[in-house]
């Protein structure tokens, strides 16, 4: 494989590790856990994984070899920052168990061990993908892992090859199969442990055991980047309103911590829009008359913010979709045999209630469209594919011609769109990702060599140097409530939104007045890699406050 030189000098950084990890260990049981929600249904879902123990590990003396481990692992859903040393750290986790472990990769996501598609990863391979970024030494890929036909095909690989663990590298979705599969491995006695790792870049899979999920860090200082790239660009030509959507499908912890790292003019946080039950109506009229004013003062160009998942924010929207979602589900058939894009319109007006059928028709037809395509497997609207940014400017800027007309704006009005999402996924992670994801696949392996099932690897007190961070377990069952998906009642992890009184809200919403009013721009250039410990290792603002 050709590299770049900075891949050739960051392939030979040693990723950090807590000291716990560094030798032999011992397992120590915190309290018995109890779901987030709807405890009695998910512990009568999973009788066999429900209510276990916190683990977390201590230092332990000397520590005889333990047995080979055989393990198989499979990277699941979108891309983030840090997948690849999950993998070399579970791989040199294992092989510090015992030097005759073997780790054993399937293929384009959970797909591949379903097909019984996969490779054997040697230190060869794994030496090639240290400390880079990108899913590329296996591939991932989002088929839902939820039948029993699907565990039991799985199962005769993991038999063929003799491997006993899996670790499910995934979000919420990914980590809420993990749980189901270790429940039912357990209930039939396979003996197959299942072991999950948080990644995800939209930071919407944490609690006060998983800090954050990986590949957030990386993914938001790559976009906060570029934002202030284009804020630099804006101000030195002071012409355009940027209007630049950014990843994260539900919650807009991407969209705060860039907003926290780069002082944009504005910023639209979803959450926020959901409480205060602001229509999309409002969300223009908001934009439309912070633009005014700064027009009086002389300024018309500007950054404004918007996170991908808002359209499910807007309670009018959000009550739309959850109807939309059951419709399509139940009527699959009928609305699959309407091949006109007109008419497909139309039979959805006709089957939503009023209400629904009103915000329905009065969305421009594109984004209507989008809302009505197919979900992903796990029965989410993809909104990643939802040209907001476009349809907020077009919107404002019919709100300030209207104003122009009644004398109420004399600025100019230019806008330019930007999306930022695929090009941050894939990132070489931060020195912060590198150390967390080979921690957490290191960290996996003693999981796994500690027995447990229906685990996710943990490692916390993030905001410490490496050396002092706290390693051990938490079972996905505790992570867990009740949600509709497909029509039907689930037990899912429960998404982290961002918290209106929590500390970094709180700080972005204690400024942006100041931003919207002035310039006070941040400019955080590229991740370095090499340098000054401050330069190089800072955590998230997110991260940061959260802990303050
Ligand atoms: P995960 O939840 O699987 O980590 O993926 C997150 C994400 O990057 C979202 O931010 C985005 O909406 C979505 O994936 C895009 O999906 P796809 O990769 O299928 O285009």
């Amino acid at each position: 494989m050709k590299k770049s030189a900075l891949q050739q000098a960051r392939s030979a950084y040693q990723p950090k590790l807590p000291q716990v990890l560094k030798g032999a260990v011992k397992v120590v049981e915190g309290r018995p856990t109890q779901s987030v929600a709807d405890q009695e249904e998910i512990k009568k879902l999973f009788p066999n994984t429900y209510g276990l123990p916190e683990l977390t590990f201590e230092v332990a003396e000397g520590g005889a070899q333990g047995k080979p481990l055989n393990v198989g692992v499979i990277l699941s859903g979108g891309q983030a920052p840090g997948g690849h040393n999950v993998i070399s750290g579970l791989f040199d986790g294992i092989k510090s168990v015992n030097p005759d472990s073997r780790l054993y990769g399937f293929l384009m996501g959970p797909g591949g061990f379903v097909d019984h598609n996969y490779i054997e990863l040697t230190s060869e391979i794994i030496d090639d993908y240290r400390n880079t970024g990108g899913f590329d030494i296996i591939g991932s890929g989002r088929t839902k892992l939820e039948k029993k036909e699907q565990f039991d095909k799985g199962l005769e690989i993991l038999k063929e090859l003799g491997i006993t663990a899996l670790v499910i590298i995934g979000g919420d979705d990914s980590n809420t199969n993990a749980a189901v599969l270790a429940e039912y491995y357990k209930q039939i006695g396979a003996g197959v442990q299942v072991i999950g790792c948080p990644k995800t870049i939209d930071g919407d899979l944490k609690n006060d055991l998983i800090e954050t999920s990986f590949g957030f860090d990386t993914a938001t200082k790559v976009y906060s980047e570029v934002i202030g790239n284009i804020q630099r660009d804006c101000n030195s030509a002071k012409k355009y309103y940027h209007f630049i959507k950014l990843m994260g499908r539900s919650a807009s912890h991407i969209a705060l911590e860039c907003a926290l790292q780069t002082q944009p003019t504005y910023c639209i946080i979803s959450e926020e829009v959901e409480e205060k039950n602001l229509s999309l109506n409002d969300i223009i009229e908001n934009i439309a008359q912070v633009i005014v004013a700064r027009a009086n003062a002389g300024m018309n160009y500007g950054t404004i913010l918007i996170p991908e998942g808002l359209i499910e924010f807007i309670p009018a929207m959000k009550r739309l979709i959850a109807q939309l979602n059951d419709l399509l589900a139940e009527k699959a058939a009928e609305f699959g045999a309407i091949d006109n894009a007109a008419e497909q319109r139309a039979w959805i007006i006709e089957h939503l209630d009023k209400e629904n059928a009103e915000a329905y028709a009065s969305l421009p037809e594109g984004v209507a469209r989008q809302l009505s395509l197919d979900r992903d497997p796990h029965g989410n609207v993809q909104v990643s594919l939802i040209e907001t940014e476009k349809l907020l400017s077009e919107m404002v800027g019919k709100r300030l011609r209207a104003l122009k007309e009644e004398g109420a704006y004399t600025g100019k009005f230019s806008a330019l769109h930007h999306f930022f999402g695929y090009e941050g996924r894939c990132a070489d992670p931060s020195n912060f990702d590198a150390d967390y994801c080979y921690s957490l696949g290191f960290n996996a392996a003693q999981l796994i060599e500690a027995g447990v099932t229906g685990y996710m690897s943990s490692v916390r007190k993030l905001t410490l140097p490496a050396a002092e961070w706290v390693a051990g377990g938490i079972p996905v069952t505790m992570m867990m409530n009740m949600e509709r998906r497909h029509g039907e009642m689930k037990p899912v992890i429960q998404k982290a939104l961002v918290k209106l009184d929590g500390k970094p809200f709180l700080k972005f919403a204690e400024q942006r007045q100041n931003w919207a009013s002035g310039v006070e721009f941040i400019y955080p250039g590229p991740i370095q890699y090499f340098g000054p410990t401050e330069v190089c290792d800072p955590t998230t603002m997110t991260l940061k406050y959260e802990h303050e």
